[in-house]
């Protein structure tokens, strides 16, 4: 029997749930196969599993409720019937209770997050599991921690997924390669701040203040919203070359997820996102900017 892992592939959580994973894999002599996946294939990796997998263990973390998943319902329906199927998160699961009522065991709580509650389930008393979950923790809550933003700098970088997982998997931090992928990604930072600066504008939308800026690919939108949000407007949006919007605010009184809905897609009340069936270039993004702040506005979604 093999232990099937899905788990977010962008941040410290989600690689962290790997690791964390990993270490239980080798500790219990099962065979771990990673798939590392993100909200925009994951419905495509379900489908694939639940062709192929047949009496396996399978464990989904830090990967929260999307409408994508509906339709991949009836695969996951099937994966969950032909093996054993946990889904470990603390994203907000509102509008899945479909999803709930197939043959899995959920655990959630929006109080930890993912890596802590699969060191619970899966790897509770080992000191490293532990750490890699309080590492985890401290990027996803934003809390101060050095280490584990370096990390997610490595993480950012572009560094292989496996290898991080599987250095952290026994209990390696930091090592010389992490320190190569963070110096060469701290000039690459710098410069996607840069550019973000460059191609910022503020507008008033219904009442509230909002800094919208194009950004470049490479700069996450965790740091590029985190940056943004730094200019001190109720709310920010980040927009990238494909299209993707990506929403934070400072505001405690603007629903995110409602802005998000406009533009076909979601999230939580303080963060969410979406995407535009459009490039957004250099050339239209002022446009953009600018349909994107009256489509919010018409709504009335802010009151
Ligand atoms: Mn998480």
């Amino acid at each position: 029997m093999a232990l099937h892992c899905i788990a977010h592939k962008k941040d410290l959580d989600g690689l962290g749930s790997h690791a964390i994973l990993r270490r239980y894999a080798r500790k219990a002599h099962l065979q771990i196969v990673h798939h590392f996946a993100d909200y925009d294939d994951l419905a495509e990796i379900i489908v694939e599993l639940a062709r192929s997998l047949r009496g396996e263990r399978v464990v989904i973390a830090d990967l929260g409720y999307n409408s994508d998943l509906l339709s991949a319902r009836d695969a996951l329906s099937e994966l969950c019937r032909s093996n054993e199927v946990t889904w470990i998160d603390h994203h907000d699961w509102q509008g899945g209770e479909e999803i709930l009522k197939l043959r899995l065991r959920f655990i959630h709580s929006t109080r930890l997050c993912a890596a802590e509650l699969v060191q619970r389930e899966f790897m509770s008393g080992d000191k490293v599991s532990y750490e890699i979950a309080r590492l985890a923790h401290a990027h996803d809550f934003r809390e101060e921690d050095e280490l584990a933003w370096k990390l997610y700098d490595v993480i950012s970088s572009g560094y292989d997924k496996l290898r991080f997982v599987e250095a952290l998997s026994r209990g390696e931090f930091w090592n010389g390669e992490f320190e190569e992928a963070w110096t060469r990604y701290q000039l690459a930072k710098q410069k996607g701040y840069t550019y973000l600066e460059e191609h910022m504008e503020t507008f008033r939308i219904g009442g509230y203040t909002c800094a919208m800026a194009l950004s470049r690919k490479y700069l996450s939108s965790t740091l590029a919203s985190l940056h943004l949000q730094q200019k001190g407007t109720d709310f920010v949006v980040v927009v990238y070359p494909d299209g993707k919007l990506s929403f934070r605010r400072n505001n405690p009184a603007i629903n995110l997820r409602l802005i998000a809905q406009l533009f076909g897609g979601g999230g939580r009340e303080v963060a969410a996102g979406a995407k535009l069936e459009k490039e957004v270039t250099e050339q239209n993004y002022m446009k953009v900017f600018k349909e994107i702040a009256e489509k919010i506005e018409k709504s009335g979604v802010l009151g």
